[in-house]
């Protein structure tokens, strides 16, 4: 079996919609077909400042979510980064591989370190595409399933790995992002210009599933479309309906072109209306199974703690062979 790796941030609390369709959902279809290892990334999170106890509880909710996603403990490692250190000390490596100019040409650091100011955004954050380039390398994944704007990270690791392998001898599997086109980026509801992001986004524009399913609606409702009437998926010029279409869509399994036919000659209230029930539909047990998860923390805590055990069990043996290529003397 191929392997996937892949990560999200425990920062926000709730995942939102845009995580759902442009990650999580991937992960619990490739979980069938692949050897799949999911993380919960909050190594990552701290690269902006964080409320430790925030943290702890927001790192077992998001594992709560990605379970009541889809995620089986027994088809796949679901696991969290801190618990295998392996990734820290693997990104002491790769930082040294890379250039400081490769480093700055980083779009995602860019965009977040000119919203905090440069001068009060962290060195961490700065690095952290080389720790995403660790995660990667250290379980030989064959593909990472990722929305669109992870692209120019796993472009970063490819680089890093033929630089390695090129230096010390084949060592890393070159991995590939996968990147369904369909949802490889959920815009904002409110400015369909933009990603839906829990940083970038108004409140309004954000779909977080763990949000009261009324005030979801009310979100989908007020969704903003265009001053024509006609439902037709055009993302270039009317990307509001062609995101709703999008969501849509992913989320009943009806394709694009029968969903144009089902509402052709009907207003964009009949679209939003309807699916505001949809979504409705599928937060409802989200949040449902969630807490369930959330409730029992023993249980959790012990799936997370098994795959940690069989995370690192790969990372080790793969940490091991990077440290010797190296050159670093083997502890007796
Ligand atoms: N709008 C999106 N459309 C498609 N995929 C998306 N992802 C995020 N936003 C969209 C994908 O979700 C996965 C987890 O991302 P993350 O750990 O970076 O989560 P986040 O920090 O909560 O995501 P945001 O909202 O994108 O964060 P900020 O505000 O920091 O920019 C990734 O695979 C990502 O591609």
């Amino acid at each position: 079996r191929a392997r996937v790796l892949s990560g999200i941030q425990p920062t926000a609390g709730s995942f939102h919609l845009g995580n759902y369709l442009g990650a999580v959902r991937q992960w619990v279809a490739l979980q069938e077909t692949h050897d799949a290892f999911y993380m919960v990334v909050d190594l990552h999170a701290i690269t902006v400042p964080q409320d430790p106890k925030e943290l702890r509880a927001n790192t077992r909710l998001a594992a709560a979510q990605l379970l009541a996603a889809g995620l089986d403990p027994e088809r796949c490692t679901l696991f969290v980064q801190s618990h295998v250190p392996e990734h820290a000390q693997l990104a002491w490596v790769m930082n040294c591989l890379t250039g400081f100019g490769e480093a700055s040409r980083m779009t995602q650091f860019k965009d977040k370190s000119a919203k905090q100011g440069a001068d009060r955004a962290s060195v961490g954050l700065f690095t952290y595409p080389i720790l995403q380039v660790a995660d990667i390398l250290l379980y030989q994944a064959h593909e990472v399933p990722v929305g669109e704007d992870q692209r120019q990270h796993i472009e970063l690791t490819r680089d890093l790995a033929e630089r390695f392998n090129g230096r010390f001898g084949a060592t890393f599997t070159v991995p590939k992002p996968y990147i369904l086109k369909e949802t490889a980026k959920i815009y904002d509801l409110q400015d369909p210009a933009i990603k839906m992001s829990k940083s970038a986004s108004t409140p309004k524009g954000l779909i977080n599933l763990l949000d009261e399913p009324k005030a979801t609606a009310k979100k989908v409702r007020s969704a903003v479309t265009d001053t024509d009437t006609v439902i037709r998926f055009d993302p270039e010029t009317k990307p509001g309906v062609s995101n709703l279409l999008t969501v849509y869509s992913t989320l009943t399994g009806e394709g694009v072109a029968e969903l144009e036919e089902k509402y052709a000659g009907q207003g964009y209230g009949a679209l939003k209306t309807d699916l505001a029930e949809v979504m409705v539909e599928f937060v409802t047990p989200f949040r449902e199974r969630t807490q369930q998860y959330l409730d029992d923390p023993e249980t959790l805590d012990s799936i997370l703690a098994k795959g940690a055990e069989k995370a690192r069990s790969v990372a080790a043996e793969t940490l091991a062979r990077a440290y010797d290529r190296v050159g670093f003397l083997p502890a007796k």
